[in-house]
């Protein structure tokens, strides 16, 4: 099923000089670039981001280095884009991340992990939500679709 996933390039990529390596990682793969911008996210943003690391003692300081500078924001479409996305991201510890994971090749933290990707369907719905306007996100017609795709496959 074509699907839309959202994916954050930390301060950690954008200090470190990655942002347009790790972006054409999912260009070369075949992702289609549906959304993309640069915004510093708040601390009550970031809250609700980690929502679920809330009560671990790193939320803190996992949310203040979030904030350290602006963050790159990227939505990528294709067929299961979600569980493509998490397959070329790694594991969460960069130190663990196998090498050809975009963490495994960058990263050697398990907080300075280079990117946030969206875990499942819905999550990807609702962060979509949270970081984007509807008017902030484009559909298009890629003209390379037949040499990414058999006809079956989208
Ligand atoms: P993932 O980003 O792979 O989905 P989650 O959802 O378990 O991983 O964690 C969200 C974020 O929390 C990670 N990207 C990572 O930056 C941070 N994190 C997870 N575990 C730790 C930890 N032990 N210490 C610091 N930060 C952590």
């Amino acid at each position: 099923m074509m699907e839309k996933t959202l994916v954050i390039l930390k301060p950690c990529t954008l200090q470190r000089g990655l942002i347009g390596e790790v972006i054409s990682r999912f260009e070369q793969k075949g992702l289609i670039l549906a959304g993309m911008k640069m915004a510093w996210l708040s601390d009550e943003v970031l809250s609700e981001h980690y929502t679920h690391q809330k009560d671990k003692p790193f939320f803190q300081r996992l949310k203040d280095s979030m904030n350290t500078t602006p963050v790159v924001i990227c939505c990528w479409k294709g067929v299961d884009a979600v569980s493509v996305v998490r397959t070329m991201i790694g594991a969460t510890n960069g130190r663990n991340a196998l090498p050809g994971t975009i963490r495994g090749d960058y990263s050697v933290s398990v907080q300075e992990n280079i990117v946030h990707a969206s875990d499942s369907i819905e999550t990807a719905t609702v962060e979509l939500k949270r970081f984007f306007n509807d008017d902030e996100l484009f559909s298009y017609d890629p003209v390379l679709l037949s040499n990414l795709y058999a006809n079956d496959e989208i």
